[in-house]
């Protein structure tokens, strides 16, 4: 059975083989060839000569013990940081199979260690005391800062002691809602060195989405700061919390303390709404703690944070990762994916609120020492010619571009990691190596060591060679997810349970001849607008709050900015009219529900929407209806009422 998941190390060897891989600059062929398949961008010889994977070959043989023997392949590289004991045996164990009983993942279980220690003490004794860790670019040019690696650790260790002090204890969750000021990683470290449980919350988010997310977690603290400048516009962030957290008293869960930072440039605090007894300026008691921490040892499967994402109901899911395999997982997927050389400036404009931000903002380079950079605003254009790598994630990433990615910014010189990963994954799993093989446009290549990547029909039954179907993941790697927050069982139904044995992504994929993996986006209700995952059953509930809204569908569209764009089918209540200040306050709802980032780019008015006969809204046909494939609907017969679809057709426009 082990056959299927080398035959792409077959087809990148007989492309090696073929000695197209050798000596050949970065070209890109594409004008002459029958399909976007066939294009194939050559690591150049010198890129690949200095790669921590240089060809194919060195991968085929990583690749082939991770998969043959992934404990000893993990356990060589948790050697490398620092854990208190050891863990035990079995290095790893899993139930992958909901038909054999519950889903469960364990790896280095009995293995001690702390993840904010291997950051920043690690490197601090290993001679990185003086390195850059953080250079911050702020949204006003010209208030630069930076900290070294000593310097962070003194920070997060006064911050995890006013923590401690305040009575957080190992396993309390905290919740921070911080915009990308270097107090954001600032803040994961000192919940990660007392081994409390993060939950970072995007700053973009809404007062309920907020409200939502504390009532889930019952943190003991929030963080947060006063504003926030977007360009020259002043978001109140502490008013936003403010609001969460009135209405996450309504249902029983009362915070007492919100530690917020006072964000001087851009607003000042005698202007911040403050509320006594509850709210406490950071810089007035932060600065005043040790600036040394003892660190909390957790076991590698204890808990190390949370973050919500979007499923397909509206009720956002808590995945919750643990310390040990997240951190080696992380650490060696940042190695490797980008790879990382010491003297490297690594900029990843991801923000902390999003699953980039933690793997690939904060744990994974800190564990390498890396030196990175924390963007909160402005773009500006700088000379590119020590650009080595670039990447991208979150979506698919069209050839076209790609190739302007490839030419313009990375001057055809950078090769570019179109990594395939998500929340739940922790980390990379379907990644180019840079300098190893060669890449195509649009395609995230080949799987990262440990990762079994199947492709399988709707039976759940795997398909092998040139196929497309569901993608899916056969058995575990040290970076995945270990549950639901408070909900296994759903944590079971949404991943194992759609294909037994198999964990399920929830996106549909393509292999080509070549071994090569091509994803072509959720099968599910999952929207993906400009890399933010937004269930259409969140838009959805958030439309027919409104009282003149009865009903509403959802449905992703192609965008050609943002990837997808979101177009919603909305019901009206009876002898309600039509206009456009309704259509406004439409909007206005998701905004103040969800956030910005979910306001829908169409209204449609829909006076019924596509229903089978036991009421199932046939969202196929509302797609096409979306995209204006008229002649595309298929079969209508299985409608309540076949005449809605005209309907629909004739309020396209209005
Ligand atoms: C890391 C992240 C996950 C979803 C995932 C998929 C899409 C991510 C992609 C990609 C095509 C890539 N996605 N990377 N699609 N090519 N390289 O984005 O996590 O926010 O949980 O989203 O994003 O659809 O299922 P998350």
């Amino acid at each position: 059975t082990t056959t299927s998941h080398f035959s792409h190390v077959e087809s990148i060897s007989k492309l090696s083989a073929a000695g197209k891989i050798s000596g050949v600059n970065a070209v890109v062929l594409g004008e002459a060839l029958a399909s976007e398949e066939d294009e194939l961008v050559f690591p150049n010889d010198e890129f690949s000569r200095q790669a921590l994977v240089p060809s194919p070959k060195k991968y085929l043989e990583m690749y082939k013990r991770s998969v043959e023997d992934p404990a000893g392949f993990w356990s060589d590289i948790a050697s490398q940081f620092y854990w208190k004991q050891k863990w035990g045996r079995p290095v790893f164990s899993e139930n992958f199979d909901v038909r054999k009983g519950n889903v469960k993942i364990e790896w280095f279980k009995g293995g001690i260690t702390n993840i904010c220690y291997n950051c920043l003490d690690r490197n601090v004794e290993s001679g990185n005391a003086d390195k850059i860790a953080i250079y911050w670019e702020p949204n006003d040019p010209g208030s630069q800062d930076s900290l070294t690696y000593f310097q962070l650790l003194q920070r997060v260790c006064q911050l995890a002691n006013y923590l401690k002090d305040k009575g957080v204890k190992k396993g309390d969750a905290v919740v921070i809602y911080l915009p990308m000021i270097m107090e954001l990683p600032i803040a994961m470290l000192a919940c990660a060195r007392i081994g409390a449980v993060h939950s970072v919350v995007f700053a973009g988010f809404s007062a309920e989405s907020l409200a939502q997310r504390i009532v889930d977690c019952k943190p003991k603290v929030v963080l947060t700061c006063n504003a926030v400048k977007r360009g020259s516009k002043v978001i109140t962030l502490k008013e936003i919390v403010d609001a969460a957290l009135v209405e996450s008293a309504k249902s029983g869960i009362l915070v007492d303390l919100c530690l917020t930072y006072e964000n001087k440039s851009a607003m000042k605090r005698e202007s911040t709404k403050w509320r006594e007894g509850r709210d406490v300026w950071w810089q007035d008691v932060v600065p005043k703690y040790p600036t040394t921490c003892e660190v909390e040892w957790v076991d590698a499967e204890d808990p190390l944070f949370l973050l919500y994402t979007s499923g397909s109901t509206g009720k956002p899911k808590g995945v919750l990762h643990t310390t040990g395999g997240y951190m080696v997982y992380t650490a060696t997927t940042f190695k490797y994916a980008f790879d990382y050389k010491p003297s490297d400036i690594y900029w990843c404009t991801a923000d902390c609120g999003w699953i980039t931000g933690h793997s690939y903002v904060t744990y994974g380079p800190l564990l390498n020492g890396a030196t990175i950079v924390v963007f909160e605003g402005y773009v500006t254009r700088y000379p590119r010619k020590s650009l080595r790598v670039l990447g991208s994630v979150g979506e698919p990433i069209n050839p076209s571009a790609w190739r302007w990615f490839f030419n313009v910014v990375g001057g055809s010189r950078c090769p570019i990691s179109d990594t395939w990963w998500q929340t739940e994954t922790g980390g990379f799993m379907i990644t180019p190596l840079p300098g190893a093989w060669p890449q195509k446009p649009g395609s995230a290549t080949f799987p990262f060591f440990g990762v079994q990547p199947v492709i399988v029909d709707e039976k759940g039954a795997e398909i092998e060679g040139e196929c497309s179907g569901y993608l899916c993941v056969k058995s575990s790697w040290p970076g995945a997810f270990r549950t639901l927050y408070g909900d296994h069982e759903r944590y079971e139904t949404t991943y194992f349970k759609p294909f037994p044995g198999y964990y399920f992504s929830g996106d549909g994929c393509r292999r080509d001849k070549d071994g090569y993996y091509w994803l072509t986006g959720r099968v599910d209700d999952v929207i993906n607008v400009s890399g933010h995952r937004i269930g259409t059953a969140e838009v959805e509930s958030a439309l027919v709050s409104h009282p003149q809204c009865a009903e509403a569908a959802v449905v992703g569209i192609e965008h050609e900015v943002k990837g997808q764009g979101i177009y919603a089918f909305v019901t009206l209540v009876d002898g309600v009219p039509y206009s456009d200040e309704l259509r406004k306050s439409l909007i206005h709802k998701v905004r103040n529900q969800i956030g910005a980032f979910a306001a829908p780019d169409k209204v449609h008015w829909a006076p019924g929407l596509p229903k089978t006969r036991s009421g199932k809204i046939m969202r196929r046909i509302l797609r096409k209806i979306a995209s204006r494939q008229l002649n595309e609907l298929g079969d209508t017969s299985t409608l309540a009422d076949p005449n809605v679809v005209e309907q629909l057709i004739a309020l396209a426009d209005r």
